[in-house]
């Protein structure tokens, strides 16, 4: 009776429309007449959940059954952006549910496009951990993904008049969402803020009482992946506050405050700023201990000694976000499974990894310990207690009278409890660091996970780094630098076997077949593949090489790069009321505004080219080249000088834009409110796109990857994976500019001791921030901040790589006037980007780093 009541997939056309009427009158309690687009999205998404989750019971099933070594991929921010489209290719179900909402009167783009993005991030780590997800289903590897149920998405972007940023709530939530499944019965209980008390019996373990506790609430989002059954899950946590908890435990007076302030999560990471610290602290722990809870009691079901944890479950720390899991897990070991801390210890590294995305020290998290103490006690304990024999080690081989901040134990029986972990054995190679390196105390400070201060810090990178089994960097260059700069110590005591490398990847699904159809189809033609065998081995699009030379094939290409900036320009033109020149290069630089990206640098360049343009005479622009450039991208709500660049681009675009001597030769557009679906329709349409940070800043990008398997053509630094695409496609198929990284330090040495007057260094932006400054672009006392930035002190090295990036722009003009080898560049292009597929980049992590491996949904399941 079960196997006859069993839900089967649709295939086909009858059964699928069956299914969306059948939603419309059930779920959604509406009918035919009066159903517009919105509802039926809902109706065709509630279909379509319904397939998906026959697939996700099947794979769920068997993960079961095998119980294989399984991966969790810990990630504070998923960008996911739209669903359906992307179920729907994956499912194999396209064809079938165009013609179906056809047969029922309606018209599948129109209802694609009434979804809303799940924006719960910020950019390239989120989306990146979004394409993680979409490849390891795909490769049919057993992950699942962690992360928060945020009730707002990042802000939505308004540009003001005058050219400000705006920020508004996106609550995405707002209709129902119908790719999640509520789990009520999926609960655990989260402890903040109480008292923590050693037992004092020398073991180490300690009582965690009163605080406040909130209660996890788990909802799924099935992942599919592509051309197979694997269904994968992404569990998001939401807080509910706990009934008829002990309201004496805590100070009752703040229950309201405490609590509803906990229940509003948001995805912008910049919103603690406002929130408090202390909310993201609190979310942090929160989500890290909640999916710790639902992994243990997972293993549990296992029946397998705890010893055999690591062989079971490998955790992924997406940056330094969810470290606190490393503490919280060896406070489970201990306090709950009265582990001993070494048995403990061996299993928290053995079990958890780490991907650093960044190497700007600003952006290296810290926690002041007062505030980790107040909020999770128990945890800094355990943190001090990872600590202590570092300091320790200092005081008894040295015999220092160096003073031991007793503030670093909180109990006399903690200090005794380090000293019997000294003396055991497997504490040797925590001693190790002092014997390796005697005498080198600055090495010790340095690599504490203590930062002395006011107040003292935990730096979670060092913690997450110790914490761990490996740890990577995302591009080859970056990862050098991981090595050799913020964790070069922890390489030195370590080993360098610990410190790997996974360069970043994209998934070819959403980023070449969903967003870039027409493209999808001539390679299919091409290669005289199956698209699901492409787009499952990207290295495949080598296949393409030969037909640079074809000149019908060219004729193809551009022909859909054309109807791509078409397609754009009616977006901009229906959603924006501008009219945009199609026939024109069309340049783009999109991502998050920060200095380190220097938006600055190409906005100083357009205007560098619209005043040549306005020096010259009418037959002489005739000549020149045409450009459109569009800027798209959110800065943090109080990132004070990327505000002041949006202003700029905006006011600058006002001016060039009404310019009739200039106009039809240089455009200029910003797109407010940048997301993953606007950056499917910008990134076909791209001839060239621009990355060029400061050499050595930007870990990766993986924008820089779209455009490029998209045949648009990269202007940058020599930087993140912008190096690792030169090498694939060719260093005459890029366009690189700029001071390279071990040139970096030391022009930032000169500007400080040495200075030279811009006018003298680099006449050409002296002259245009002069331009600037005179009020050509109105606002004039506005932008000094910005340009002073640049004039003095100039740590992004504008200055310096001035000059070169004009130069690089003219040989981009040059390049492009040469149609035909233009588009060979392109086709080029797209041919070499096998490498940069996620489903490289997973199988990489999945192999060298977590050790698991396909487990393929059988029949049987
Ligand atoms: C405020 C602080 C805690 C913080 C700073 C910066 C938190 C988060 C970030 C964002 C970082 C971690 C980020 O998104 N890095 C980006 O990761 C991408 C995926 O690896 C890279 O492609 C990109 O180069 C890098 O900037």
């Amino acid at each position: 009776v079960w196997k006859a009541g069993m839900r089967s997939l649709d295939k086909d056309v009858e059964s699928i429309t069956k299914s969306f009427v059948n939603h419309v009158q059930t779920s959604l309690a509406r009918q035919a007449h009066n159903l517009d687009d919105l509802g039926a999205y809902q109706a065709a998404a509630l279909s379509v959940r319904d397939n998906l989750l026959v697939n996700w019971n099947k794979t769920q099933l068997q993960y079961m059954r095998k119980s294989p070594k399984r991966a969790y991929y810990l990630s504070l921010e998923f960008l996911m952006g739209r669903t359906l489209d992307n179920a729907l290719l994956n499912l194999g179900l396209k064809d079938e549910y165009k013609d179906g909402v056809r047969l029922l009167g309606f018209n599948i783009e129109d209802i694609l496009e009434q979804e809303r993005d799940a924006a719960l991030g910020n950019g390239g780590l989120g989306r990146l951990a979004a394409c993680y997800l979409d490849s390891s289903a795909s490769q049919e590897l057993p992950l699942w993904g962690y992360g928060l149920r945020y009730k707002y998405g990042i802000f939505k972007q308004l540009i003001s008049p005058e050219g400000n940023q705006l920020e508004a709530p996106d609550p995405w939530l707002e209709h129902q969402n119908p790719w999640e499944l509520p789990r009520l019965d999926v609960a655990y209980e989260v402890r903040f803020y109480g008292r923590a008390e050693r037992l004092g019996d020398g073991s180490g373990r300690a009582l965690w009482t009163g605080g406040q506790e909130v209660l996890a609430i788990a909802y799924d989002v099935m992942i599919p992946g592509y051309n197979t059954a694997t269904t994968n899950n992404l569990r998001l946590w939401e807080s509910k506050p706990k009934r008829g908890f002990d309201l004496n435990s805590f100070n009752a007076g703040n229950y309201e405050g405490a609590l509803s302030r906990f229940v509003v999560l948001f995805a912008d990471f910049f919103a603690y700023r406002t929130f408090g610290k202390e909310l993201r602290l609190k979310q942090q722990y929160f989500w890290t201990a909640a999916s710790l809870s639902d992994i243990l009691r997972r293993f549990k079901n296992l029946n397998k000694p705890m010893s055999e944890f690591p062989e079971f479950v490998a955790i992924q720390l997406n940056d330094t976000h969810p470290t606190l899991a490393i503490p919280e897990l060896m406070r489970i070991l201990i306090d709950e499974e009265d582990l001993h801390w070494d048995a403990a210890w061996k299993i928290v590294t053995n079990t958890f990894f780490y991907t650093n995305h960044t190497v700007l020290p600003e952006a290296l998290e810290k926690w002041s310990v007062p505030l980790v103490e107040h909020v999770l006690p128990r945890h800094m304990q355990i943190i001090y207690d990872i600590v202590g024999p570092i300091y320790f080690c200092t005081l008894i081989i040295l015999h220092l009278t160096c003073q031991l901040d007793r503030t670093c134990f909180s109990s006399k029986a903690s200090v005794s409890f380090i000293y019997a972990r000294l003396c055991a054995l497997t504490m040797i190679k925590t001693v190790a660091v002092e014997k390796k390196f005697p005498g080198d105390r600055e090495r010790l400070a340095r690599m504490s996970l203590i930062e002395e201060g006011q107040p003292k810090q935990v730096r979670m990178a060092h913690l997450a780094c110790v914490g761990s089994r490996k740890v990577n960097g995302v591009a080859e260059l970056h990862s050098d630098l991981v090595r050799t700069t913020i964790l070069k110590d922890f390489v030195e005591f370590e080993g360098i076997s610990k410190f790997g490398n996974v360069t970043n990847g994209i998934t070819p699904r959403r980023w070449l077949d969903q967003c870039n159809p027409e493209l999808s189809a001539l390679i299919t033609k091409a290669l005289k593949l199956e698209k699901s065998v492409w787009l499952k081995d990207l290295t495949k699009l080598e296949g393409l090489l030969p037909f640079a030379e074809n000149k019908a094939f060219r004729k193809e290409w551009a022909g859909i790069k054309q109807r791509n900036k078409e397609r754009l320009a009616h977006y901009i033109e229906t959603t924006l009321g501008l009219t945009i020149n199609t026939k024109a290069l069309f340049d783009v630089q999109i991502k998050r505004l920060h200095e380190y990206k220097r938006q600055t640098l190409n906005i100083l360049g357009v205007i560098h080219r619209y005043l040549t343009l306005k020096n010259m005479t009418p037959a002489q622009r005739k000549k020149v080249n045409n450009r459109v450039v569009f800027f798209a991208g959110k800065a943090a709500p109080g990132y004070y000088i990327a505000k002041l660049t949006i202003r700029l681009i905006v006011n600058v675009a006002r001016t060039i834009n009404a310019d009739p001597d200039t106009r039809d030769y240089l455009t200029l557009y910003f797109l407010p409110d940048y997301s993953v679906s606007l950056a499917e329709v910008l990134i076909p349409a791209s001839d060239i796109s621009q990355h060029i940070s400061t050499a050595g800043t930007e870990a990766s990008g993986t924008s820089n990857m779209k455009f490029c398997l998209n045949g648009g053509l990269l202007l940058g630094t020599v930087d993140g994976a912008n190096i690792e695409i030169a090498e694939e496609v060719g260093e005459s198929n890029v366009f690189f500019f700029g001071h390279l990284t071990p040139a970096v330090e030391d022009l930032r040495y000169q500007h400080l001791y040495h200075h030279i007057p811009i006018e003298k260094k680099c006449p050409a932006l002296a002259h245009v921030l002069n331009q600037v400054s005179l009020g050509l672009f109105g606002d004039n006392e506005v932008y000094e901040p910005l340009l002073n930035t640049i004039r003095q002190g100039d740590y992004y090295l504008l200055s310096d790589d001035f000059d070169s990036y004009i130069a690089a722009l003219a040989m981009v003009d040059e390049a492009y006037s040469d149609t035909e080898e233009w588009i060979k560049k392109s086709i080029r292009t797209t041919a070499k980007m096998g490498k940069f597929s996620s489903d490289r980049a997973i199988n990489e992590y999945a192999e060298s780093y977590w050790n698991i491996e396909a487990t393929p949904i059988t029949p049987h399941s």
